[in-house]
C-alpha cells in the first residue's frame, strides 16, 4: 500500500503532492513502482496537525480518487476518520475505508462502514492524535491491541460489516512510546495476525526508527529502518505493508519471500 497523502502538514510528505496533477504524477509513479493499493488521505494524523473540517477533506481527497479510478490500475484506500468523507471517497471510486480510530470517530462510523459495503481498516490507536504521544500507558501492549482490535472488529460485524471486509492494523506510532511499546508490538505482531483478520502494518519512516538511529533522522532519511519494520511484518505473516518508498519496499519483499521459499523448497 503506496501513501499518498494531499496534506500541507503530514509528517514526512506534507505539501509535497498538494496539487492534483502533482498527486496523479505521485500516485502513477508509485504504482509503477509496484504498490496494490493506494492509501490517499487528505488530514494529517500526527501529534499537533491542524483539524480540517469535512468539506476541506473532500475537497483535498475526491477529485484525486476520481481520476485515480478512472484509470483503474489498483485498489484506493482513503485515509479518513470522517463517514462523510468516506462516503464521498467510495461514491469517487475508492474501495477500502482506512480508519485510524477504528470507527470510533463519530457515532454513525459503523453504520457507515456497513452501507458502504468497502473494505475497512480498524486501527489501534491509544488515546487522541492530538495528545497520544503524552503518556501512553500498557502493561502488556500486545495483549491489550490484540483485546482492542477484537473488540472493534466484533462491534463492527454486529453492525453490519461482513467479515471479510475487515482488516486489523496494530497503529505503530499511536500512543505508543517509541521504543518500550512499539518495539514489542512489532515482536509479537504474530499474535495480531493469529486474530485471524488480514493485517495492515505501517512503519514507514516512523519516529521510532530515528530514535533507533541516534535519535535525529529527518522523515526522509529512515528508508533503511522502513524496510526493515516491513520484512519483520512479512515475517509475521502480514497481508500488507503501508509505505512512502515503494520501489525498495518491494524490492526487499520480493528477495525475502524468495528465501522464504526456497527455504520451503529445500
Ligand atoms: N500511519 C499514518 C497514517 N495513517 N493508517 C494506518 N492504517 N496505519 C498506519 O500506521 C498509519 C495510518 C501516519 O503516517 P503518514 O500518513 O505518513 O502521516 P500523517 O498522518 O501525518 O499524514
Amino acid at each position: 500500500m503506496g501513501v499518498l497523502n494531499v496534506t500541507p502538514d503530514s509528517f514526512s510528505d506534507g505539501g509535497a503532492f498538494a496539487g492534483l496533477d502533482a498527486a496523479l504524477a505521485r500516485a502513477r509513479r508509485l504504482i509503477a513502482d509496484g504498490a496494490d493499493i493506494l492509501d490517499v488521505g487528505g488530514e494529517s494524523t500526527r501529534p499537533g496537525a491542524a483539524p480540517v473540517d469535512e468539506a476541506q477533506e473532500i475537497a483535498r481527497v475526491e477529485p484525486l480518487i476520481r481520476a485515480l479510478a478512472a484509470e483503474r490500475t489498483v485498489r484506493i484506500s482513503v485515509d479518513t476518520m470522517k463517514p462523510a468523507v468516506a462516503r464521498a471517497a467510495m461514491a469517487a471510486g475508492a474501495v477500502i475505508w482506512n480508519d485510524v480510530t477504528a470507527l470510533r470517530h463519530a457515532p454513525d462510523s459503523l453504520a457507515t462502514a456497513a452501507a458502504l459495503g468497502c473494505d475497512v481498516v480498524l486501527m489501534h490507536m491509544q488515546g487522541e492524535p492530538g495528545t497520544m504521544q503524552a503518556e501512553p500507558h500498557y502493561d502488556d501492549v500486545v495483549a491489550e491491541v490484540a483485546a482492542f482490535l477484537s473488540a472493534r472488529a466484533a462491534a463492527a460485524m454486529a453492525a453490519g460489516v461482513r467479515r471479510e471486509r475487515i482488516w486489523l492494523d496494530p497503529g505503530v506510532g499511536f500512543g505508543k512510546h517509541m521504543t518500550t511499546h512499539n518495539l514489542p508490538l512489532l515482536a509479537g505482531l504474530d499474535r495480531i495476525v493469529a486474530l485471524g483478520f488480514p493485517v495492515l502494518l505501517g512503519v514507514s519512516r516512523k519516529s521510532f526508527i530515528s530514535a533507533l538511529d541516534g535519535g535525529n533522522r529527518p522523515a526522509d532519511e529512515r528508508l533503511g529502518g522502513s524496510v526493515a519494520g516491513a520484512l519483520a511484518g512479512a515475517a509475521a505473516g502480514v497481508a500488507a505493508v503501508r509505505v512512502h518508498d515503494v520501489r525498495e519496499t518491494v524490492q526487499a519483499l520480493r528477495v525475502w519471500d524468495a528465501i522464504a521459499q526456497a527455504g520451503r523448497a529445500g
